[in-house]
């Protein structure tokens, strides 16, 4: 089961005693070219919605319990996408490329079936620590999530053995497992077309344990806690690996209940949904059959080529890593590593240059905020840790190129 090529054995041991040996920021850490990846952090929020309709789902659902479980339905149906499927399509989790500041994403996904238009938005607003913010939007369901990322890693070892090699802490916890905390979160606001008062989900997100280092072959478990709170209703989602509920891999289990004076009133008092989030899910409690079942026919993003919009310049993300991806894809290693050192160096003189003229990289369309009053507020239902958050607030400047740009 040995996934490392034979050359490459050495530096994915260094690299696995690096991580072992060090918490923090892993995206700075350089890893052997076979477990590169050609796609930045800043498409990962695409992953939100490559099942366009589930979002759309959102707004045509009655408010209350059949909005929270549409609101459960819909971000279930992201995880297979988010979690497993760089193992699908290249064989096992992958380094991302570490985006730069200021790195941006467009896209969009087609009206099929009168579900409208969806458009995505994202720009990496930090580079050390990493962080990236992302507009999600369908202007003509009134759906909009907003939210940012980052990661806090560090190390686990699951096993030790007794011997006598260099240093036996670090070679014993070559074995184990990165431990990923999520930061920050996602706030999904439901505007009814028909007039009344936006309505607000708070998403939190799931830890992550990245296994099978040792081999070379790295996949992902989900851990921890979800909740989605919102519309009077709270779902909290316990992540499970294999033998906890079901006996499988990527098990949850997940309980919504109505939160009383928040308008939660009516209906059962629970209702649990249990299975894999990667295949189907059902109803054990409040409702019968299926709950989730996963379909093949994800709907990628659909970027806006960069050379159509003269505004995106030189920081759209596919424009700016063509070469260091290109390298990647082909084996041209060499070619990859000259180019991330370019960008690199760029980066760094920018950094100086601002430095020396005294002013600050602005951000292009999100403005930091240091705290979050929807997310303090839902998160009282839950006494949600931390207390608050910081946010990244869109400055609603669409470029051109989209159709929810005032033109
Ligand atoms: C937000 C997602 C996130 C980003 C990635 C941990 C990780 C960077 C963050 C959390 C998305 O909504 C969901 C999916 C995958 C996550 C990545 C998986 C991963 O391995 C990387 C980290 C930084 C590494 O590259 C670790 C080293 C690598 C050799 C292991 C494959």
């Amino acid at each position: 089961a040995q996934a490392v090529p034979a050359a490459q054995r050495g530096s994915w041991t260094s690299f696995l005693k690096s991580i072992a040996s060090f918490s923090g920021d892993l995206s700075s850490l350089t890893a052997p070219p076979f477990i590169l990846s050609p796609t930045s952090l800043t498409e990962f929020p695409a992953y939100w919605c490559e099942r366009p309709d589930y979002f759309a789902a959102i707004a045509d659902a009655k408010p209350g319990r059949d909005r929270a479980l549409a609101v459960l339905r819909w971000f279930i149906s992201t995880l297979k996408d988010q979690y497993t499927s760089r193992n699908e399509e290249m064989g096992s989790e992958k380094k991302p490329l570490n985006p730069v500041l200021g790195e941006v994403f467009y896209g969009t996904w087609a009206d099929k079936n009168g579900r409208g238009v969806t458009e995505l938005l994202v720009e990496q607003v930090s580079h050390h620590p990493p962080i990236t913010a992302y507009v999600i939007q369908n202007k003509s369901k009134g759906l909009r999530l907003t939210g940012h990322n980052a990661q806090k890693t560090s190390f686990s070892c699951t096993f030790s053995f007794t011997s006598d090699i260099v240093n036996p802490l670090i070679w014993s916890c070559l074995a184990g497992s990165i431990i990923v905390k999520q930061i920050g979160h996602a706030v999904l606001t439901v505007t009814p077309t028909s007039g009344g008062a936006p309505e607000n989900y708070l998403i939190t997100l799931p830890r992550l344990r990245i296994d099978g280092l040792w081999y070379g072959s790295p996949y992902i478990e989900l851990t921890d806690t979800s909740y989605i709170i919102g519309g009077g209703h709270v779902s909290t989602i316990e992540f499970k690996g294999k033998g906890y509920f079901s006996g499988k891999s990527h098990s949850f289990k997940s309980v919504t209940t109505p939160l009383p004076g928040q308008g939660g009133q009516g209906g059962p008092t629970e209702t649990i949904v249990e299975g894999t989030w990667h295949e189907n899910s059902k109803f054990s409690k409040g409702g019968a059959g299926a709950f989730h079942e996963v379909h093949e026919n994800k709907e990628e993003v659909a970027p806006f080529a960069y050379a159509d919009d003269k505004g995106m310049g030189e920081f759209e993300t596919r424009k700016l890593w063509n070469l260091v991806a290109k390298g990647i894809r082909e084996g041209d290693f060499e070619l990859a590593s000259r180019e991330k050192s370019r960008i690199e160096n760029e980066q760094r003189q920018m950094r100086k240059d601002e430095q020396a003229e005294n002013r600050s990289w602005e951000l292009r369309h999100f403005t930091h905020e240091a705290s979050d009053p929807i997310y303090e507020q839902l998160g009282r239902a839950v006494k949600i840790v931390p207390p608050t958050e910081d946010m990244y607030v869109f400055k609603e400047n669409w470029p051109a190129v989209f159709s929810s740009a005032a033109k």
